[in-house]
């Protein structure tokens, strides 16, 4: 008896979805950082054994969109409701909020199962982690509730077992070796972006996008070039840096993350390039593999 299934993951941004797949793939897959908004496209993340694959979707946090960016990354969410198998619905310990319009709403409405996971009960007390169970019990009746830390891995091992649990018997989808959906090159620009993340402020990680250019193993060295998009000459200044220092460190860190990554040793040249308000263009967007 084989189980496989689509494992669609939404929640509101930052609270943990990204770092939770990571976590039950067993793979530093997805990039994560302590910025809203961190994912911007739809990406798998399959778990294969012998007796079962489960396809797990990552997703841009819920969001109201204020320009066409955020539009894309709404689209790239709404699409779950299409293909679940099974919902898990990742909210942050102390958060209660109204989803009467939004996809929590039509994911309940979709009859399909529902896991809530109440996520980072690191942060929070016993009395704070009972009301935000008491608060969804509510809202979402029916639903399994179970508190968990991504951070510490608590109650996060048994999570594989009971999502099996819930899913149709059905052969894999994919050839059992996948690991996800997209290219290396996606994962190079992802990486990129999230040492951005991380190290500049403000609205400079909004602003950015990434595209490698080349991508070229040759001589046990892998060959990397990729080109920095922003939206504004100031904003092509600031990730440069005085003396060029902010792109260096940026460079630095980012190639001891691919090396990692791809197990290879790594040249990674890096550009900055102005392409005015690509984020409010649905053309541009295309160009970067966003679908509007
Ligand atoms: N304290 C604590 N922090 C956590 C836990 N799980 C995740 N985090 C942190 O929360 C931040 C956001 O994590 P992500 O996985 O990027 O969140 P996300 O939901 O994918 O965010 P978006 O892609 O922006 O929607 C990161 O800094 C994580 O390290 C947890 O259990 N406890
Ligand atoms: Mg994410």
């Amino acid at each position: 008896m084989h189980k496989s299934g689509f494992v669609n993951v939404i929640g509101m941004p930052n609270v943990g979805k990204s770092s939770l797949i990571n976590l039950l793939i067993g793979e530093n897959l997805l990039i994560t950082s302590p910025k809203a908004q961190t994912t911007r496209h739809r990406i798998l993340g399959i778990l294969s054994s012998d007796k079962f694959q489960l396809i797990f979707s990552d997703t841009p946090g819920l969001i109201k969109p204020n320009y066409k960016l955020q539009e894309s990354m709404v689209n790239a969410t709404m699409s779950v409701l299409k293909d679940a198998d099974i919902f898990l619905l990742v909210i942050e310990i102390g958060d209660y909020y109204n989803f009467d319009y939004d996809l929590t709403k039509k994911i309940i409405l979709s009859k399909k199962p529902i896991i809530i996971l109440i996520n980072k009960i690191d942060l929070g007390d016993q009395k704070k982690l009972e009301k935000t169970i008491e608060f969804w019990k509510k809202n979402i009746p029916g639903s399994l509730i179970i508190p968990i830390s991504v951070k510490e891995k608590f109650q996060t091992d048994s999570l594989v077992e009971k999502i099996v649990e819930l899913l149709p018997i059905h052969p894999a989808y994919f050839p059992k070796d996948q690991l996800t959906d997209k290219t290396e090159r996606f994962f190079v620009n992802e990486k990129i972006r999230e040492k951005i993340l991380n190290i500049y402020k403000q609205e400079i990680p909004y602003s950015v996008e990434v595209k490698t250019e080349v991508f070229d193993f040759k001589d046990k060295i892998l060959k990397l070039s990729s080109v920095i998009y922003v939206e504004r000459e100031t904003q092509k200044g600031i990730l440069i840096g005085h003396n060029g220092e902010s792109i260096k460190k940026l460079g630095v860190e980012a190639r001891k993350d691919l090396e990692n990554f791809f197990n290879k040793k790594i040249h990674l040249e890096l550009y900055v390039k102005v392409n005015k308000n690509w984020r409010s263009s649905s053309t541009k967007l295309k160009r970067f593999g966003y679908q509007t």
